[in-house]
């Protein structure tokens, strides 16, 4: 497996002792800015985003090492009441992250203007509620983290945060937009002083510990999230085939695996437009992550029912 690395200044510059470092768990509803954060944290994409909810289905790490510190920040899906058993893996990821961080940050979007009147948990939309409970009965310390502050006035963030700070022993409250970077460095500095010292866990370079072949399917996903809708993108698993390269480019050929007949004929579209569109937006994204040609071979399988069926969740890599 390739290691995903980005050549920062800093990297080159002389490695104090005392290194501090710890696992910092990225918590929240599904849609509340997890990712659009990881991103930012390590300055490049590493995990896919959308307007949708329930994007993200693995933990992705994003490491970010500053001198003598490394952060290793854990992604998970968004957590939220699961029906389907793809659904309760996914949900799980998360839940189960908050037993190997060392600090977890709690994402939580502006509460509503309904909401501001009101006082206590009922502020909380009732996904928010849980996640509360579930952080409350941990003994590490939670940051939260108030994100999405570009779409509200700053009177209304600011009463937020005064009544999310009563409910509950938070170790800092931090508003950000993660979209805009918006206080995003004020963020990392602010976490500093909970890592504990401790030799670094990966090498200075390294940004992610997902793998280049994992990263591309993720890209083809991200655009099938993007362009279709319903319930088409809930359906979807992307594999990735073959990841060849020669002397010309790399060769990437993915199958989309559907659960119907007829959700593989609205991803081929008319004449195979809406495959060959989401084709070659993918391709460009991948040809930017692996700075190098692409030729990227898409192919639409259809396995029935495979969401909410053991065995090809487990051959999905769903384990
Ligand atoms: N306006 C605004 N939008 C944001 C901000 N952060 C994220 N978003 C948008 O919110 C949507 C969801 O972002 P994601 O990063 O995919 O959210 P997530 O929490 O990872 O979602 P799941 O993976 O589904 O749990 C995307 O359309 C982002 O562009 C922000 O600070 N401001
Ligand atoms: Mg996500």
């Amino acid at each position: 497996m390739k290691k995903i690395s980005v050549n920062r200044q800093q990297n080159d510059e002389k490695i104090e002792k005392d290194q501090r470092c710890g696992f910092i768990g990225l918590i929240g509803r599904p849609n509340v800015g997890k990712s659009t954060l990881l991103n930012q944290l390590v300055g490049q994409k590493v995990s896919i985003t959308a307007h949708k909810a329930q994007t993200t289905r693995n933990r992705i790490l994003g490491i970010r090492t500053v001198k003598n510190t490394q952060m290793v920040f854990i992604d998970t899906p968004g957590i939220h009441p699961a029906k389907k058993l793809l659904n309760r893996k996914i949900v799980a990821y998360a839940t189960e992250t908050l037993r190997e961080t060392d600090l977890n940050l709690w994402l939580i979007e502006p509460l509503p203007e309904n909401s501001l009147k009101k006082d206590g948990l009922s502020v909380l939309h009732r996904e928010d509620q849980e996640i509360l409970k579930m952080l409350s009965g941990k003994e590490k310390r939670t940051v939260l983290v108030l994100n999405k502050i570009d779409t509200i006035l700053q009177e209304q963030a600011l009463v937020s945060m005064d009544k999310l700070a009563k409910l509950g022993d938070f170790a800092e409250i931090v508003p950000i937009s993660a979209l805009k970077s918006t206080n995003v460095e004020h963020l990392v500095d602010t976490l500093k002083k909970y890592l504990s010292i401790h030799p670094f866990y990966f090498e200075n370079k390294q940004v992610t510990d997902v793998s280049e072949r994992f990263l591309a399917s993720e890209f083809v996903r991200e655009e099938l999230f993007m362009r279709l809708q319903q319930e088409i993108p809930y359906s979807v698993a992307v594999v990735v085939e073959q990841f060849e390269e020669d002397q010309k480019c790399i060769k990437i050929a993915c199958n989309i695996c559907v659960e119907r007949d007829s959700q593989k004929g609205i991803i081929i579209g008319k004449k195979g437009q809406m495959l060959k569109t989401i084709g070659i937006a993918a391709r460009k994204k991948i040809e930017r992550l692996l700075g190098n040609k692409v030729h990227l071979a898409l192919h639409v399988k259809v396995l029935k029912q495979w969401s909410s069926n053991a065995r090809h969740l487990r051959n999905l890599g769903f384990n």
